[in-house]
């Protein structure tokens, strides 16, 4: 696949994705006041790459899933998750931020109060949203607990909660290497993972496909991450569409820690290593194999 192949096969994945999304959200706004509704609406429907539900459904079809609409349902679940992340992250007992994707944060439109729960209500949701649509896929009702938990380990305290944590109180800090990695590959990298096992996981791959693709994962989380370091450190907020920027935040980057020579250089390196981890198995991915490029080309 070129890279051309691959714009377009991004945004026709979007595509999918913003319409389960449409989907979940609708009902969710069905059960909730309708401030709290509209506040899950402008912080889910507000664009983004949709990078997790892509790499998810892109493993379930790498490794053999035929699920259509349904697939993209579980894919979904993790950018409901992503979305509250971000929604929190953005309060003012966070990041303090009031730009979002272009737009203002979530808590500067619907404040603070609605904003927490609209958050909060996105994550029994998510779950639900995982557990219903994972049960229709190939893995059935027994294996849709696992997906699951695959889902409710990454965002949680070992994983993206815990993550967060380490950022916030790491800020006004000068992080060791190996403590930069370990937050990342929590707050960032567990749930890119999640999103890969998780597809292979629905579509029944065989374990060591599994545990191939979660290398991957890790891999490209840290890409990914370098990257973002990367960005923040020579794009404007108003390129971006977020703010604050890392240096206002005060935060060990990879950038701070090694400059930006030698972090673009482990960011190659990081992606080699994915890539050698799907080469470590028998599964067709021409997709996977150039997305992994593409987590360091992006410019947002
Ligand atoms: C209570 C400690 C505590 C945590 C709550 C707030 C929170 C949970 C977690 C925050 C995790 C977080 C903000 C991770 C950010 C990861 C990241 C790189 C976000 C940007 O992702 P992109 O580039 O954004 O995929 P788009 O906009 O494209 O979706």
């Amino acid at each position: 696949m070129s890279g051309l192949h691959l714009k377009e096969y991004l945004r026709a994945e979007a595509l999918c994705v913003e319409q389960a999304l449409e989907r979940a959200v609708t009902v969710l706004e069905s059960e909730l006041e309708s401030d709290v509704g509209a506040a899950i609406r402008h912080g889910v429907m507000s664009g983004g790459k949709r990078l997790r539900p892509i790499l998810c459904s892109t493993a379930y079809r790498e490794c053999g899933g035929q699920g259509g609409g349904d697939a993209y349902d579980l894919a979904v679940s993790l950018e409901m998750i992503h979305a509250y992340s971000l929604m929190h992250d953005d309060l003012p007992c966070m990041d303090d931020a009031q730009l979002r994707r272009g737009q203002a944060t979530t808590h500067s439109e619907f404040g603070e109060d609605v904003t927490m729960r609209a958050a909060a209500a996105l994550i029994p949701a998510a779950t639900r949203q995982a557990l219903h649509s994972a049960r229709k896929l190939e893995c059935g009702v027994a294996g849709a607990g696992v997906v699951v938990q695959e889902l409710l380990e990454a965002a949680g305290a070992g994983g993206m909660v815990g993550g967060q944590w380490l950022d916030l109180l790491g800020e006004g800090q000068t992080l060791s290497p190996e403590e930069l990695d370990e937050l990342h590959r929590r707050k960032t990298g567990a749930l890119l993972t999640a999103a890969l096992v998780m597809g292979a996981l629905a579509a029944t791959a065989d374990e060591e496909v599994v545990s191939a693709l979660a290398s991957y994962g890790r891999a490209i989380g840290l890409a990914f991450q370098i990257t973002d370091d990367v960005l923040d450190a020579t794009q404007s907020a108003e390129s971006l569409g977020k703010n604050p920027s890392d240096v206002d935040l005060d935060k060990s980057t990879y950038v701070s820690l090694y400059g930006l020579g030698q972090a673009r250089e482990q960011a190659r390196e990081r992606v080699a290593d994915a890539l050698g981890a799907l080469g470590s198995v028998q599964i067709d991915a021409p997709v996977l194999t150039v997305l992994a490029g593409y987590v360091i080309e992006r410019e947002k």
